[in-house]
């Protein structure tokens, strides 16, 4: 197909267009903070992402590390068109204003050698960490978080346990000890193993928790926002304003600033009503 492209056109479809939002409202946000997108792995939601990036306009987008995956990308790459749409929507919030800076993450800190360079791409800023003041007055320090494992020695088992884990484990164990009684070994309980496991890792994410507000609180900061455990969460922490935007491979979330100031969490799955049980959407079809 050809597409007689219009010299004057605007390089991205301009945001009235019904394109990925659902809703009749297209909102307008203060600030919005992303993190741990892993672009470039299987496991990142790009079709989720895109169509939330793609259903607001913001005044500020900071992208809070681990966006693209770069240890994965040396070993395998997975790109496909909604990986490329994600990148052009974050261009597009560029283009119209929005001020976009890149926080590099573990993941992605191949881009860590370039922040002495005071790169700019596109409209994309690139810095270690940064600084917001909100609407209504509290600076919140922004970082990826990635520099407190030393104190969170489970973080990244995290991404793996869950609920199911658990309850897989019970049905493991069941045969487990089926198999070990009738060898004439004793029980032994892997569900407590599995227990133990899920409390060291609540345990982690306490530290985690704690040690980034720690460090915003010694440095006189009303709050932190922060990624890297892929656990989102909006809660005082010893009186500093503890804010984890989660992340787009499990949990599909964001934190959003609206204009009077007001901090909100969003559950792009829960909102929108999506599955993750849906076949992922590779490429950019028209709306019907
Ligand atoms: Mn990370």
């Amino acid at each position: 197909m050809v597409r007689h492209m219009n010299a004057f056109s605007p390089p991205f479809s301009p945001p009235q267009q019904p394109d990925e939002c659902a809703g009749p409202a297209r909102p307008t946000y203060r600030a919005v903070f992303i993190s741990d997108c892993h672009l470039g792995t299987r496991g990142c939601r790009s079709d989720f992402l895109a169509h939330f990036l793609g259903s607001f306009s913001t005044e500020h987008l900071y992208m809070v590390g681990d966006i693209v995956d770069g240890w994965r990308l040396r070993k395998s790459w997975y790109w496909d068109e909604m990986h490329d749409e994600v990148v052009k929507l974050v261009l597009r919030h560029a283009s119209q204003g929005a001020r976009v800076l890149y926080i590099p993450g573990n993941h992605d800190e191949m881009f860590r050698d370039w922040l002495s360079l005071g790169l700019e791409i596109g409209g994309v800023k690139l810095a270690a960490e940064a600084e917001h003041t909100t609407a209504d007055g509290k600076r919140l320090l922004i970082i990826h978080g990635d520099q407190f494992d030393s104190v969170v020695r489970y973080a990244k088992f995290l991404a793996f346990l869950g609920d199911w884990a658990y309850t897989t484990a019970l049905n493991i164990n069941r045969w487990f000890n089926a198999v070990r009684r009738a060898l004439g070994y004793p029980y032994w309980s892997l569900s407590q193993w599995a227990k133990r496991q899920v409390k060291e890792a609540v345990k982690a994410i306490d530290r985690f928790e704690e040690a980034l507000a720690g460090e915003a609180r010694r440095r006189h900061f009303d709050g932190v926002v922060c990624g890297h455990i892929h656990h989102a969460e909006m809660r005082m922490v010893d009186g500093v304003l503890y804010l984890n935007t989660g992340d787009w491979v499990e949990s599909c979330t964001a934190l959003v600033e609206h204009h009077d100031g007001r901090l909100e969490l969003i559950d792009w799955v829960a909102l929108q009503r999506l599955s993750f049980f849906a076949p992922r959407r590779v490429s950019v079809s028209e709306p019907a």
